[in-house]
């Protein structure tokens, strides 16, 4: 657990899957980046910033740029942390430093400027689906990730291809099959929501964008970012007064449009 204490306004995006193979997303990442300059603000990565990751050592121009675009937002006064996603937690310190990012392990808790706020990339919420918990448990062991990390990086790069398909193939029979355990567990939630004593809990990765009410107990609140593709992202704005949530998109003349925010779902 990590007490968080960001310069605000603070923005989190999380699933942005780049190098997912959709062009419209990168433009859009990197007008959202230009949109941040420059402020003592703060960006949180909330996981899954790239599509796939086997290692820093594996670069193309793509994980280059944006390197580049995050250090430069950095050196304008933004400060960036990074928490690991599902497929991007074997980023390590080399790539973060070259990208001017914080690695933090979660959740992260934000306690003296607002309501008691957790963040987490959401992975560890879905307990219905086990098969995808015990791989979770056994690739986030230093043992494990040092044997990956150690092999050669053709073998690692093919290797994240066949994660990809076989993530592919595991989430499509599981959303016909049993489509509740491709969701978070409501059991869960609140139980980690009291076990860390949260009133709002803001994660990613099931790409199932809302606000849920009530998630543990009255006046508590679950805030759910949805995924970026196809030139749509999503980001969450928190200020000192204020916490909202807009679906963002590009214009044809290359501006960052913002949605009105997103309304809490009714119970
Ligand atoms: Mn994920």
């Amino acid at each position: 657990m990590v007490t968080f204490k960001p310069n605000l306004p603070l923005y989190v995006i999380a699933d942005v899957h780049l190098g997912g193979g959709s062009a419209a997303t990168e433009d859009l990442f990197d007008s959202f980046i230009e949109t941040l300059k420059p402020e003592n603000n703060a960006l949180l990565i909330l996981g899954d910033l790239f599509e796939i990751w086997t290692g820093d050592d594996v670069r193309s121009p793509l994980t280059q740029k944006v390197a580049d675009t995050l250090k430069s937002l950095s050196q304008t006064g933004t400060a960036i942390y990074f928490v690991h996603g599902n497929r991007d937690f074997l980023l390590k310190d080399d790539y973060a430093k070259s990208a001017g990012m914080v690695l933090l392990d979660e959740p992260l808790i934000i306690s003296e400027t607002l309501p008691q706020t957790g963040f987490i990339h959401g992975d560890s919420l879905c307990t219905g689906d086990e098969a995808f918990q015990r791989f979770r448990q056994k690739s986030r062991s230093p043992d494990w990730q040092h044997r990956i990390l150690g092999l050669p990086r053709f073998l690692r790069q093919g290797l994240g291809k066949w994660a990809r398909w076989r993530s592919r193939q595991h989430g499509r029979r599981t959303i016909q099959q049993q489509p509740t355990i491709a969701d978070v567990s409501p059991q869960e939630v609140a139980r980690f929501m009291e076990q860390h004593g949260l009133v709002r809990l803001v994660h990613g990765h099931t790409h199932r964008l809302a606000v849920h009410q009530d998630p543990a107990g009255p006046g508590t609140q679950r805030w759910v970012l949805g995924d970026w593709h196809q030139g749509a992202g999503s980001v969450l704005m928190i200020t000192q007064s204020n916490i909202s949530m807009h679906t963002i998109e590009i214009t044809p003349s290359g501006q960052v449009k913002w949605s009105a925010p997103v309304q809490p779902l009714a119970h």
